[in-house]
């Protein structure tokens, strides 16, 4: 990763190289934190900020589950955004806020520690790669499952979510993929370590719903917005692993993925073994909608000019 000029932290613009975080930081030692991520698009009226006060509304969503209080209003903090984003210059395109429990005392409990809150922005590129966003990516099942809904948060972006993801994600790169596929606790698919998930059969989408451990992905609700204007419907419901084996299609969306097809999963070819025409299509409209070619979208556009 190239350093950037600047970081927010905590009310300053800092230097990147100066904006480090003291180790007995709750955050580093307990997960006790919420992030999110964001993406800035080049479109013909200079760089606009997608979905911004959508992802800061999560942000604020997210802290409330683990009792973090955010010492800044949610019109604050989106101008922070934009300000990291202006002071840093036109090769970012992605943009990773970030609150925590600070220092004070070793322990669980975090009530009496201080938020710390900081949004740095970088440039990111394609998330898994040029070749996996034009040509499909290839997936493994995990052996790894999610927490089942009793043991985990997994609607809140919590930063200790991500450690089962962290294990999902090293053992898809030790064996050779892409991404991991994640079932939930009773072994439906729930989404990738870092990307929901869509499947396409016989012209109908389906993808899985709140209660099979997602996070509620921006870019899924865009999804879920975007494809009846193209003619398809969505219907969100529990899906088998061997589902995806006979699916048409499948896709992966998130902020950091944004439309990414899909394949193969566990060595068996999806659909064609190449990215299928209706995944296609979500992926050329979705980019029409970030570089602001989209009408009826225009207001997910948050312009920095
Ligand atoms: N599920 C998970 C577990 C997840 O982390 C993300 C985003 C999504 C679904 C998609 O959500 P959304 O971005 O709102 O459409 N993952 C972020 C982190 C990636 C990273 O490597 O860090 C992202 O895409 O920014």
């Amino acid at each position: 990763m190239e350093p950037t000029k600047k970081i927010w932290m905590d009310g300053k613009m800092v230097d990147w190289e100066k904006a480090n975080v003291h180790v007995l930081t709750h955050g580093l030692h307990y997960g006790g934190g919420v992030f999110e991520g964001i993406r800035v698009y080049e479109t013909a009226k200079g760089q606009a900020i997608f979905r911004l006060r959508d992802h800061m509304i999560r942000f604020y969503d997210s802290a409330k589950v683990i009792e973090l209080k955010i010492p800044y209003s949610l019109d604050k903090l989106c101008e922070a955004v934009k300000e990291v984003v202006r002071v840093n210059g036109p090769k970012v395109d992605y943009i990773r806020p970030i609150a925590y429990y600070g220092t004070g005392a070793v322990g669980l409990n975090p009530i009496r520690l201080p938020t710390k809150v900081a949004i740095a922005c970088m440039f990111m590129g394609p998330y898994l790669g040029d070749d996996q966003q034009r040509n499909g990516a290839r997936l493994i099942t995990s052996s790894w499952e999610k927490p089942s809904n009793r043991a985990a948060a997994l609607n809140a972006k919590i930063c200790g979510n991500y450690i089962n993801s962290v294990l999902a994600r090293l053992e898809a790169v030790r064996k050779g993929a892409d991404e991991a596929l994640m079932l939930d606790s009773v072994g439906n698919v729930a989404e990738g370590t870092g990307e929901n998930l869509f499947m396409v059969k016989n012209g109908r989408i389906s993808t899985p719903g709140m209660a099979s451990g997602i996070l509620g992905g921006i870019t899924r609700d865009s999804i879920l917005q975007l494809a009846p204007d193209l003619g398809f419907g969505v219907t969100e419901r529990n899906i088998t692993r061997s589902e995806l084996f006979v699916a048409d299609e499948v896709f992966l969306t998130g902020t950091a993925a944004e439309v990414l097809p899909v394949r193969e999963i566990d060595d068996r070819p999806i659909g064609g073994g190449k990215p299928g025409p209706i995944s296609l299509k979500i992926q050329r409209a979705f980019s029409e909608v970030t570089k602001g070619k989209n009408k009826k979208y225009a207001h997910w556009l948050d312009y920095l000019k």
